[in-house]
């Protein structure tokens, strides 16, 4: 602990919470982390050298159950995710030293930072391929999220496009299952995408989930380039970012990013890793549009939570907060933020005045659960949008608008 300790440019630092095993002091716990984190283990050693004490971290600013940690950057390997989570978020989170142990935010020194591609896309990127300068883009899930058969598959992803959807993404579990396989899936869904590109004379996008072992997520990625798709999707938490960063090395299409399994380990305000830590990693290995939650809809996930991950990957410098440190990007690209889960129509407002148009809003419920089907309930999501960028309500637009009122009348503003 040095807790006069100002760090350096070439510090990583850590926020974590700390809460102490019994018969520990806050002290001994923090050291604890320090050092299991960083160069030591749980007695000195006689193998050790003084070079190395020059690696040890540094513990700093402890406020209550807050401190920071400062990491030299030479402790890691740069461009690897996972090296880096292996240190500061390895056996730490296990230690009988503590109850309870949060990483809540990371700062990253420009060097380490630069050692990763970001984005490729990004916000710009996606909004130069589907011709949309604005507006919100309008996302939605095929529905039902596993079992439907390929030719359906692609018909539903068709209805929505043609309803005004600007993009038709997989569910995080839909990869390649007997009903639906991927490269049947690839061939039938991207034709579908260009009719209804041609039909509506708008860019349309199909997020298509090549989640699966490196090797034949790299061939699947492949393939879509092959057929003419410009974007992929990803399961980052449950492939893993090596993988992440596997895809991202390997294959020129957008990546979009779901994050399915990270509640398992974001949830617990005293413990585990939070969310923001992975959108910090999700926007430096690259992905180009990122599920942040909705503050409204069926997923956890406060409207302050939302609001500092969504700027924290779209803007270029961030301020601390209470649970955010301050951090640079230093020309990373800005990442898509994505809205989902549990959203219709009637959401859309609140999503637009709590973090702006740039985002990505998607509904998959409240698209194919529309009383009239995938088109209305696509067409009634597109004007929600309309509505709001033209600063009218949703009741007063759908008056002249029959999807949106009868999604209105069906849904509302429902709350979960
Ligand atoms: C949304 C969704 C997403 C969730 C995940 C789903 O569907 O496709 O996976 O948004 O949560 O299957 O639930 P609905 P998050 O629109 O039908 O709810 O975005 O918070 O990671
Ligand atoms: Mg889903």
């Amino acid at each position: 602990m040095n807790k006069s300790y100002k760090p350096t440019k070439n510090d990583l630092v850590c926020l974590f919470r700390v809460t102490p095993s019994k018969g520990l002091s806050l002290n001994e716990a923090i050291n604890d982390v320090a050092l299991e984190s960083s160069t030591g283990t749980w007695c000195d050693v006689k193998s050790n050298k003084k070079y190395v004490n020059k690696l040890g971290a540094k513990a700093f600013a402890v406020s209550g159950s807050w401190v920071k940690i400062a990491y030299p950057q030479e402790l890691f390997e740069e461009g690897s995710v996972p090296n880096i989570l292996s240190s500061i978020a390895g056996n730490v989170f296990g230690m009988k030293a503590v109850k309870g142990l949060r990483l809540e935010d990371i700062k990253f020194p420009k060097k380490l930072l630069k050692s990763f591609p970001g984005p490729r896309f990004g916000i710009k990127g996606y909004r130069k391929i589907l011709k949309v300068k604005d507006r919100p883009l309008v996302g939605t899930i095929v529905k039902p999220k596993l079992g439907l058969r390929t030719k359906d598959h692609a018909k539903v992803a068709y209805d929505a496009w043609v309803g005004g959807c600007d993009l038709v993404k997989d569910d995080e579990n839909l990869s390649s299952q007997k009903f639906n396989p991927f490269e049947k899936r690839a061939a039938k869904t991207l034709e579908m995408c260009d009719k209804a590109s041609e039909e509506t004379g708008e860019k349309k996008g199909y997020f298509i989930n090549v989640t699966a072992e490196s090797m034949a997520m790299l061939r699947r990625a492949d393939l879509v380039k092959e057929l003419g798709g410009k974007f992929v999707m990803h399961d980052i938490i449950t492939a893993g970012f090596s993988s992440l960063q596997t895809l991202r090395e390997n294959s020129k299409l957008g990546i979009h990013a779901h994050r399915a399994m990270h509640g398992a380990f974001t949830e617990n305000p005293e413990h585990g890793l939070s969310m923001m830590c992975v959108a910090d990693f999700a926007r430096m290995a690259g992905v180009d549009s990122l599920h942040i939650g909705t503050g409204i809809g069926k997923m956890r996930g406060g409207k302050r939570e939302v609001k500092e991950i969504d700027d924290e990957i779209e803007k270029q410098s961030v301020g601390k907060t209470k649970h955010r440190l301050e951090q640079d990007w230093d020309g990373l690209k800005p990442v898509f933020a994505v809205c989902s889960g549990g959203i219709s129509p009637g959401h859309v407002p609140y999503l637009m005045k709590n973090f702006g148009k740039d985002i990505i809003i998607q509904a998959g419920g409240g698209v194919h659960g529309h009383p009239d089907g995938t088109v209305a309930g696509a067409t009634a999501m597109r004007q929600a949008v309309d509505a709001t960028m033209e600063g009218e309500t949703l009741e007063r637009y759908g008056a002249t608008h029959d999807e949106l009122m009868r999604a209105m009348e069906y849904w509302g503003r429902i709350r979960f």
